[in-house]
């Protein structure tokens, strides 16, 4: 029988070395061929290119990319899938968010403002971004001590979790995905820019400025900025430590 050609687009280094762990150890190769590249639109693939990994234009190269393989899967690809692609093959996404809620840039950002729930989808692609039916996903919990790191670790490690569990019977093409009733709400990147522009004449409660401030704050990240007196852009990330009151 002719074996599953598989292609795995990820710009993310920790799930590309999780997803070679993971192929090392299940031995999909009896019934599989996977290949793993970056996308063409990632602007620092140094560390990608030294673990041997090659670069796809999966716009510019997406006719020959129909023709080779059997399934394409995007684990954190930088580049957009055109229609055409998710069209003509079949093409999963596994996604750091809980679709339908937030879809598109950053949803644990957008999460612990607008509280909406948060975790790891995998999805087949349809021409919309993060859409399509959903294979498996599961939410992740929100603290509210949490910052946007804190909270995107909690979600790769689902992502990770739910790999293992399914990336065989994805391959096979062996799932029943559920199709999503409503079209929840998407952010931009454009979205993400404008939250980081801080109005300081804003008025809220604290816990309103207090959820901005940590879903911007992701290790070293510059994301929140103001401008000072003198003109100068200032970035703020915030730091939040849970210590158990002995009172
Ligand atoms: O792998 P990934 O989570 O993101 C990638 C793509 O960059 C993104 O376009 C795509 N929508 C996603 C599914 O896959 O890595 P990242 O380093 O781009 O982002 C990780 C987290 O880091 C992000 O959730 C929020 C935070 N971050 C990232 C950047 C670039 C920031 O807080 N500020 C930033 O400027």
């Amino acid at each position: 029988m002719k074996k599953t050609s598989v292609l795995i687009v990820s710009d993310n280094e920790e799930l590309i070395r999780y997803i070679l762990a993971l192929m090392q150890e299940k031995k999909f190769d009896s019934f599989s061929e996977i290949e793993i590249r970056y996308s063409s639109v990632n602007k620092s693939p140094d560390r990608l290119e030294k673990m041997g990994l090659r670069q796809v234009d999966v716009k510019a190269q997406a006719r020959s990319l129909i023709e080779t393989y059997d399934l394409i899967i995007s684990a954190h690809c930088k580049q957009i899938f055109p229609p055409d692609l998710v069209n003509s093959v079949r093409c999963v996404n596994v996604h750091p968010g809980l679709n339908p809620f937030n879809r598109g840039w950053y949803p644990q950002i957008f999460s612990i403002i607008n509280k909406k729930p948060i975790g790891a989808t995998i999805h087949v692609m349809d021409e919309q971004i993060d859409n399509g039916e959903i294979i498996i996903q599961e939410e992740v919990d929100l603290y509210d001590s949490d910052t946007s790191k804190d909270v995107y670790e909690r979600v790769v490690e689902t992502e990770k979790k739910l790999l293992e569990k399914n990336l065989e019977n994805i391959i096979k093409g062996d799932y029943n995905s559920k199709k999503v009733t409503t079209s929840g709400n998407y952010n931009s990147p454009a979205d993400f820019l404008d939250l980081c522009k801080l109005n300081l004449s804003s008025v809220g409660t604290l816990r309103e400025h207090i959820d901005l401030l940590r879903a911007l704050s992701h290790g070293e990240h510059n994301n929140a900025y103001f401008y000072d007196d003198t003109g100068t852009k200032v970035y703020i990330r915030m730091a939040l430590e849970r210590i158990r009151d002995k009172g």
